[in-house]
């Protein structure tokens, strides 16, 4: 089932000693922002931006010839309703976030359910760079240097069974946490959708950081899920619920408005949102001050770009029906 894209590297005790250790560094950020009464504000402070790397990347070939969007950039324009429905709100709200310890509970079709801590849930895997493009329903995009996992080895640990034909993710739910949830903005949890062959294909990846360093909490801190040749609602922010279905899950973008947004929302510049065209879209480089507005557009390609590896998981699909 596991589709291996390179020979996968045995996890050396000091990788797995460096994945506990992005727990206690998030723990010593978080520890430095209360002592001095702000917000978690890694960008601008030179000690906590050195407890944020994550140290054994290995570099992958995807997107190594892309230049990516920068950190201030992927970090100050972002969707994350559970912290206000402006671009710049998840960036001043979600230091209310308390990410570490995080655990994840796997449900449903599986051999193996339970509660697991986040750092069992990676514990096993090489952290990888994976340089991906990334874009939005609302026709921008980024290009996201991210680093993470493959899906398909963390979903194998918990042994699927053959009646697992989709895996629906879930968001945390928690208005103390999450302000953006003390308004109905969205129906909570927030809950996406693979189908299996999707969950576990290899371009498919949870990541738990950005240009080396630890996943800032409004990226979605400290695990979410990075499909790339979807559009970035399908990539769901800060789970804490993994569940084995038969059926395919109704995903809230769908449940909020059917017409505009399917399960399947693959990037697809033919097919245009009811409201506005999607074929083209807007870069956001991170560089000049508004970027966001006058940031150059540029073609959507097809699936975002990946079709080559991507197409034939839908091959005799109409994909404006199933879109
Ligand atoms: N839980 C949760 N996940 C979410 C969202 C959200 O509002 N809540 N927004 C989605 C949308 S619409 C996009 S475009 C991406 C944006 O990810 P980024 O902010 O890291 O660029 O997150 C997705 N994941
Ligand atoms: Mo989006």
């Amino acid at each position: 089932m596991l589709i291996r894209i390179r020979k996968a590297s045995d996890p050396l005790p000091s990788e797995i000693a460096t994945k506990d250790a992005i727990l206690n560094r998030r723990a010593f950020m978080q520890a430095a922002a209360a002592s001095s009464g702000v917000a978690l504000l890694p960008m601008f402070a030179n000690d906590a931006r050195a407890a944020m790397k994550i140290d054994n990347v290995m570099k992958t070939k995807w997107g190594a010839d892309e230049k990516p969007t920068t950190l201030k950039g992927i970090s100050s324009y972002n969707n994350f309703y559970e912290f206000g429905t402006g671009k710049e709100d998840p960036a001043a709200n979600a230091h209310t976030l308390k990410p570490d310890p995080w655990s994840i509970e796997i449900a449903g079709q599986a051999g193996r359910i339970g509660k697991f801590g986040i750092e069992d849930i990676i514990r096993d895997n090489q952290l990888e760079e994976r340089i991906y493009r990334m874009r939005c329903v609302e026709a921008w995009s980024m290009v996201i240097p991210w680093v993470g996992v493959p899906l398909a080895s963390v979903l194998k640990k918990f042994d699927p069974t053959s009646q697992a034909k989709y895996v629906e993710f879930e968001t945390l739910v928690d208005p103390k946490q999450m302000p953006g949830q003390r308004s109905r903005a969205l129906d909570w949890p927030y809950v996406e959708g693979l189908r299996m062959d999707e969950a576990m294909h290899p371009l498919t990846i949870l990541a738990v950081g950005i240009h080396g360093e630890i996943l800032p909490n409004q990226c979605g801190a400290p695990i979410r899920l990075v499909v790339p040749w979807k559009y970035g609602f399908k990539s769901i922010k800060s789970i804490v619920k993994i569940n084995f279905v038969e059926k395919e899950p109704v995903n809230t973008w769908q449940a909020q408005a059917a017409n505009e947004y399917g399960f399947y929302s693959n990037v697809n510049p033919e097919r245009d949102h009811p409201r506005w065209s999607q074929k083209r879209e807007r870069r956001l480089t991170g560089e000049g001050g508004l970027s966001a507005l006058f940031a150059p557009t540029v073609e959507t390609k097809m699936f975002n770009g990946y079709a080559d590896e991507v197409a034939s998981l839908y091959s005799g699909m109409d994909l404006k029906k199933y879109f």
